[in-house]
């Protein structure tokens, strides 16, 4: 799906209504609106980051607009097509809870080895902070990036070896509610 074209072939739209839960209809509909958007049919970094300014104009949210494109680019070559930005606005907007930690954790996970490291969560709470600015009241415990993700990990990190496996981010993220509401943070921007 490289060059744009007004409308989804029916192929296509037949692969899109299996990988992902909208409709024929709704499929055309966001179709058209990434093209009208998005004449060259692919999204690159700088263009990304525009959509999350238009959100957070208060804040800088260029960085964790950068982590986000990392996961909504699922093959790596550095531009977003339709098919991965509708994929991923399926698994954000209508997956079930546990899509939606696979996908958060995706994001967490910077360098793709299945475990998120200290550092890798401090990254995207950085990002978080720095996009929201002093939007969001947080509480004492939590007011820096610091003092986040050592809350997360000293509730997530089971075995205490300073990294979580999906499995540690899947049942913190059931325990504490706060955490799934952090995530939201970004649900509804895509
Ligand atoms: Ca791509
Ligand atoms: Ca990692
Ligand atoms: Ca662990």
């Amino acid at each position: 799906m490289g060059k744009s074209q007004s409308k989804l072939t029916p192929e296509e739209l037949k692969t899109l209504q299996h990988e992902t839960k909208f409709d024929k209809k709704e499929l055309q509909q966001w179709y058209k609106g990434f093209v009208k958007d998005c004449p060259s049919g692919e999204l690159d970094k700088t263009e990304f980051q525009k959509i999350y300014k238009q959100f957070f104009p208060f804040g800088d949210p260029s960085t964790f607009a950068d982590y986000v494109f990392n996961v909504f680019d699922a093959n790596k070559n550095g531009k977003i097509e339709f098919k991965e930005f509708i994929v991923a606005l399926s698994v954000t907007s209508r997956g079930d809870l546990e899509d939606k930690l696979k996908w958060a954790f995706q994001l967490y996970d910077i360098d793709n080895d299945n475990s998120i490291t200290y550092d890798e969560m401090l990254s995207i709470v950085d990002a978080i902070y720095k996009m929201v600015g002093t939007m969001v009241k947080l509480p004492a415990d939590e007011d820096t990036p610091d003092k986040r993700v050592t809350k997360i990990f000293s509730l997530m990190d089971k075995d205490k070896d300073g990294k979580l496996t999906f499995e540690e981010f899947k049942e913190g993220s059931m325990k504490d509610p706060t955490i799934v509401q952090a995530l939201s943070l970004y649900d509804g921007l895509v």
